[in-house]
């Protein structure tokens, strides 16, 4: 069974801790796409809240000390209960203090996945990076070579996005190539994706890589579909149609136009 299938069969409970930007849109993402979006940050509740859900999603994209401390305790609960987190490290690098909190949450947690533009997961490897705010800017590079390199620094999976999105464990690399760039006109499209990545791994019965490349190529295709049923429209029809194709892209639908590939290394 594909993990789409299970993710709507099971109904994740996703907990996040996310940024006041993307909030509304990754909730409704996440109830598209067949999961239960919980967005929960005060300390008292975060560990009850990261110990019930199948996965626990941290988003540095609008920081504050409150917020770090309840990322931090989400974080080790999720470690305690063996539930799947991942780390948008949104704008590591982009200022000292980004690229400060993103070491310290790297240094207290065991991710199960980090997902992030080319930028911000450069800044996680220990390399450079053009970056201009939260997104990532023009650079040269071996993109898979850094993406290696940051899987085996943190021990888990890795996931670097942009035309083409990389997803590695540090040995195994798979390519995902659907999706459109209209993705890049509307905000948070990242952010809902690293949510949506906590929905498949939450399903993942321990195939973290493979589930996640699998999210990454769904993601693409139901972008594609939304790009074609909005054409001649703007970012704001495709925003919407984009959420109706999380909810209607089938595990059919998924395997006919998927183009995910796995690369030999
Ligand atoms: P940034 O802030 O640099 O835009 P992000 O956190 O928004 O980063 P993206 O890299 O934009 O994350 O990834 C979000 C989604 O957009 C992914 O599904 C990715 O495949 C897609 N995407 C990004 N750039 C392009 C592009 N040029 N063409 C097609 N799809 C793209
Ligand atoms: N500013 C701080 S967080 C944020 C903005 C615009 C949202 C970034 O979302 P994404 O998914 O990285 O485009
Ligand atoms: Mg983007
Ligand atoms: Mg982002």
């Amino acid at each position: 069974m594909s993990f789409l299938s299970k993710v709507r069969l099971a109904n994740p409970l996703v907990h996040n801790i996310t940024n006041i930007v993307v909030a509304n849109f990754t909730a409704n993402g996440l109830l598209a796409l067949g999961a239960s979006p919980f967005m929960a940050d005060a300390l008292e509740e975060v560990a009850d809240v990261a110990a019930m859900s199948g996965a626990v999603v941290l988003n540095i994209g609008t920081l504050n000390e409150a917020a770090i401390a309840s990322m931090v305790k989400a974080g080790q609960a999720a470690n305690r209960h063996g539930v799947p987190l991942v780390l948008d490290p949104v704008g590591a690098g982009a200022t000292p203090y980004r690229t400060d909190v993103t070491a310290k949450l790297l240094g207290e947690l065991q991710l199960t996945a980090l997902r992030g533009n080319v930028a911000e997961v450069a800044n996680v490897a220990g390399e450079r990076w053009a970056s201009k705010g939260v997104d990532a800017g023009a650079g040269e590079g071996d993109v898979i070579a850094l993406a290696n390199k940051a899987a085996r620094k943190l021990n888990c999976v890795v996931i670097i996005t942009g035309k083409e999105d990389i997803i590695t464990d540090g040995t195994r690399t798979y390519i995902a190539s659907n999706g459109h760039s209209i993705l890049t006109q509307v905000t948070g499209t990242g952010c809902l994706l690293s949510a949506v990545v906590g929905a498949f791994l939450a399903v993942s019965g321990g195939n973290a890589l493979e589930a996640a490349a699998e999210a990454l190529s769904f993601y693409g295709v139901a972008a594609e579909i939304a790009a074609e049923a909005a054409e001649g429209q703007g970012p704001g029809s495709f925003q919407m149609e984009f959420l109706n194709q999380l909810s209607l892209v089938t595990p059919d639908i998924y395997s006919s136009r998927s183009r995910l590939q796995l690369i030999e290394q």
